[in-house]
């Protein structure tokens, strides 16, 4: 039995969380750093813990803090939300014994899905399409430059224990193998602790488009469609968006399938988005899963009228997930606004929020914790709000989208939205003609002062 929530989490997620706990009748505890005592998670959530100092190591990524936060409160389960403790394992466990529901996967789903060689060879075995490459771990220069030369190059290497991005090196030629492996060991064993590295064709220009499950962990296992996520800039992604305008009926299926697949060979409970990329021919990879709630989740509970929250919180009661078609009804953008300077290559600029006014009206959705006269903690992420839209077409999105951002008031920090209000003017995003390599050639223009 759940009546009790702990959100171990801070900033729009937490908020996110309460107010779905709070329209299913559930109490919340909110823990907060002391860097956090003024925020909206604290005030909204029905008790609060302080579970330490600012830095998250000694806060939000202490396992034991968050635990006896629960126990003295009395909170029998503990939503993650993203990032911090959501996709560790042992976190996960320590949950278990504590007899505390983790909101979402048990410990070794975490654990298998984090290694990303086994993952891969998981949903390898599932009929999952993967990228032709080695069927595990390339433990020498000689085994990988053989597997090499028989996928062909240009190779990308891959650390195992890595994921969004680090301790990822391409060879364009055998020449390059070596070092590239070397580069890519180091950086691995640096990062993560663990040097382990496998090998894979590396797609040219790919989108990244993910489909978002959701499995009871009792064998049912449904998909709610895919979201484009291919505008990132150094594996940071700041605009997404629902349905994907590289993606037809066709792929749709198979993708979904796939994702469904996959899930259902690790008996999947909780919420979960499988990772693909795309080519230019129409083919599609695994890339990863990831086994927590996504920051570009309300892209999907906008197009398929869900509450993806709600669902975790369910099937962690215990609900069975009724097998049907989820339908996707017309088309949702969401853009990421961080504190950061696009015109100084994305510098983070903490500083307190003079002027915040959000933009409304119909179709227009804001996930925030800020407010007029918050302090922006130089701490954490510099994401201050998500501004979702959603209308008929992607068209009509899209002009949702400039007017809702033309809007939007921030004052006292400089923020993305200038780089939004132009990528959305781009005749090629207005195309639909994307790929992960877009914003390596988008030039932003000088804004005149
Ligand atoms: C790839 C790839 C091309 N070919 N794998 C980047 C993050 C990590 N999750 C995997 N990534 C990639 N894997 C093969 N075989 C290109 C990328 C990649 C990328 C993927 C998604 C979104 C943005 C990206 C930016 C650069 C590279």
């Amino acid at each position: 039995m759940i009546n009790k929530v702990l959100i171990a989490n801070r900033g729009e997620i937490a908020l996110r969380i309460i107010r779905t706990c709070h329209e299913m009748g559930l109490q919340t505890v909110a823990v907060f750093s002391t860097a956090d005592r003024d925020s909206l998670h604290v005030r909204f959530a029905d008790e609060a813990v302080c579970i330490g100092p600012p830095p998250s190591r000694d806060s939000y990524l202490r396992p034991d803090r968050i635990i006896s936060a629960a126990e003295v409160t009395g909170a029998e389960a503990i939503h993650p939300g993203y990032g911090f403790l959501a996709e560790n394992a042992d976190f996960s466990a320590i949950c278990e014994d504590h007899n505390i529901k983790f909101i979402g996967p048990p410990p070794n789903t975490i654990r298998m899905m984090g290694d990303k060689s086994l993952a891969k060879t998981t949903m390898r075995n599932a009929g999952v399409p993967v990228v032709p490459g080695s069927e595990d771990l390339v433990k020498s220069v000689p085994l990988g430059k053989r597997i090499a030369s028989e996928i062909g190059y240009p190779v990308i290497i891959k650390a195992s224990a890595g994921g969004g991005g680090r301790g990822m090196r391409v060879a364009w030629s055998e020449g390059e193998f070596s070092s590239q492996y070397s580069v890519a060991q180091a950086e691995a064993e640096a990062s993560f602790g663990n040097g382990d590295l496998y090998v894979e064709k590396f797609i040219t220009g790919p989108r990244h488009i993910e489909i978002q499950v959701l499995g009871d962990g009792k064998g049912n296992v449904i998909h709610f469609g895919e979201r484009e996520c291919s505008i990132q800039r150094r594996h940071q992604k700041l605009t997404e968006e629902s349905p994907s305008p590289g993606v037809n009926e066709e792929t749709r299926r198979k993708m979904g399938a796939a994702a469904i697949a996959g899930a259902d060979a690790v008996n999947y409970e909780g919420v979960g988005t499988v990772e693909f990329l795309l080519d230019d021919k129409g083919s599609f990879y695994f890339m990863e899963m990831n086994t927590r709630i996504q920051v570009e989740h309300p892209v999907t509970e906008e197009v398929t009228d869900c509450d993806l929250v709600e669902y975790q919180i369910r099937v962690a009661m215990g609900e069975n997930v009724k097998k049907r078609e989820i339908k996707i009804d017309g088309h949702a953008i969401e853009c990421r606004i961080n504190a950061e300077d696009p015109f100084n290559d994305f510098s983070p600029c903490p500083g307190t929020v003079t002027t915040f006014h959000p933009s409304g009206g119909h179709g227009v959705r804001v996930d925030t914790h800020v407010y007029a006269g918050y302090l922006i903690p130089p701490y954490y992420d510099s994401m201050i709000a998500k501004l979702i839209v959603r209308a008929r077409t992607r068209d009509l999105a899209i002009r949702k989208m400039l007017r809702a951002l033309d809007e939007f008031v921030i004052e006292g920090v400089k923020t993305t939205i200038p780089f939004h209000q132009q990528l959305l003017r781009n005749k090629k995003f207005q195309a639909g003609d994307i790929n992960t390599g877009f914003l390596d050639t988008f030039e932003l223009t000088p804004e005149e002062s």
